[in-house]
């Protein structure tokens, strides 16, 4: 078992975000929104820039020196990523902007070549709606129905249900997440994986909340497609990965036409690249990928077994802490769950509760989480969700505590 950081370890930790050494409205920065967007170290930050110091180019095009020096560099990322999720063929790895468009590409370019009328998509009733909307459009487009996958009152998937609806025959695609970002459960996937395959479905998991805590193994998983963004991993906004299983990608058109997603092209037709540039059309965010890359080190640096340590023992802490407050409901008790705290207090909106705690320096998100069939499930509009990054410490929780105190005595 990994240990949590130690005091010390926790404090050099933290000096290497500059965000955190800030104070907001005149208090220190305490920032437990980490499930929207986590920090960045400045080992990234640095990255981002000496690609404009010393490498800013073209890529996959250039016969010149920087071209080349940037090619290199943006294709080992690749490697990085492949090696960090455990993919077994570097060309599974593809770039995008982010969980949301590796998505779209599936539902598009899968979806659209493998979807016939009467299938079957399942849809858990925790999923974003990122992972939600793009397979009814697709499903729109095809004559495929869409069903949800029901949940229970403590936020698990309902494992018979999803058994009867897989033996009810039909289904072609399950898409789950891998934790939620509502919630904070972490899904079976690995089990839930080999009941839809058992029935020839494929699944697609959406692992954007999943990615900056767990160790993640595509092959142990056995899932078809697996999504993630960089900036819930240390990393910048605007880049994401989806790997997918080689005969999948193959077998399925590009989902976008441009530059580089080409071999030969006429007015009349184009002949496809191969994988990955098939799905990578035009110039991609370079530095972006670089300070994926740089991410990923860090993490490594910093061992992901540690970052989901010491997150445990915040999530323990936040969680007590949390009870203790008169009239509140946690929205999420999996008995396995990551870093986050979704809750509702009675008489109190969640909105003016975030607006109070950002007057104590304290950043949450209030909201629905873009999931709103989990606030419907839950039989609530919005919840205010405290989420944590491996950098959090239990001071701050004990800061959150004062806030969140001096915020009720106004509110109630
Ligand atoms: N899937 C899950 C489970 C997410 O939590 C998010 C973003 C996305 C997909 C979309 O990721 P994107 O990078 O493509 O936007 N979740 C959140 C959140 O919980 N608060 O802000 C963004």
């Amino acid at each position: 078992m990994a240990k949590p950081f130690s005091p010390a370890e926790l404090e050099a930790l933290r000096a290497e975000f500059p965000v955190l050494t800030q104070e907001v409205r005149g208090k220190p920065l305490v920032y437990l929104d980490n499930a929207a967007t986590s920090q960045t170290p400045s080992e990234v930050i640095t990255r981002l820039e000496s690609f404009y110091e010393s490498e800013c180019s073209n890529i996959h095009r250039g016969v010149h020196f920087l071209s080349e020096q940037a090619t290199i560099a943006y294709e080992a990322v690749r490697e990085k990523v492949r090696a960090f999720m455990n993919a077994p063929h570097l060309e599974e790895v593809i770039f995008v902007r982010g969980t949301t468009e590796g998505i779209n590409l599936v539902a598009q370019s899968w979806g659209r070549a493998n979807l016939k009328s009467g299938d079957i998509v399942l849809i858990s009733e925790m999923e974003h709606h990122s992972h939600i909307v793009p397979w009814q459009m697709v499903s729109a487009t095809c004559g495929a129905t869409v069903k949800s996958i029901p949940i229970t009152d403590a936020g698990e998937i309902d494992r018979e249900a999803y058994r009867s609806l897989l033996q009810a025959g039909g289904v072609k695609v399950v898409a789950i997440n891998h934790v939620s970002n509502a919630l904070g459960t972490i899904n079976p996937v690995k089990e839930m994986v080999e009941e839809a395959h058992a029935v020839g479905a494929i699944v697609s998991v959406d692992g954007a909340q999943a990615i900056p805590h767990l160790k993640v193994d595509v092959q142990s998983l056995g899932c078809d497609f697996y999504a993630f963004s960089a900036h819930k991993l240390y990393g910048p906004t605007g880049i994401g990965v989806v790997w997918g299983k080689r005969e999948h990608l193959e077998a399925s058109p590009p989902y976008m036409g441009g530059g580089d997603m080409i071999k030969e092209v006429t007015i009349e037709a184009t002949t496809y690249n191969d994988l990955p540039h098939k799905f990578e059309a035009g110039t991609p965010h370079i530095e972006g990928g670089l300070g994926l890359g740089a991410a990923i080190d860090w993490v490594t640096r910093i061992d992901i077994e540690r970052i989901a340590a010491q997150e445990a023992v915040l999530l323990d802490a936040g969680t007590q802490m949390l009870q203790e407050v008169d009239g509140l409901r946690m929205i999420g008790t999996a008995a396995d769950k990551a870093a986050v705290c979704s809750f509702v207090i009675d008489g109190v909106h969640p909105h003016d509760l975030g607006t109070l705690l950002d007057q104590s320096g304290v950043a949450i998100r209030t909201g629905h989480h873009c999931a709103q069939p989990v606030m419907k499930r839950f039989g609530v509009p919005a919840t205010a969700r405290a989420s944590f990054a491996g950098y959090n410490s239990l001071e701050e929780i004990e800061i959150f505590r004062v806030a969140l105190e001096k915020a009720l005595r106004l509110l109630r």
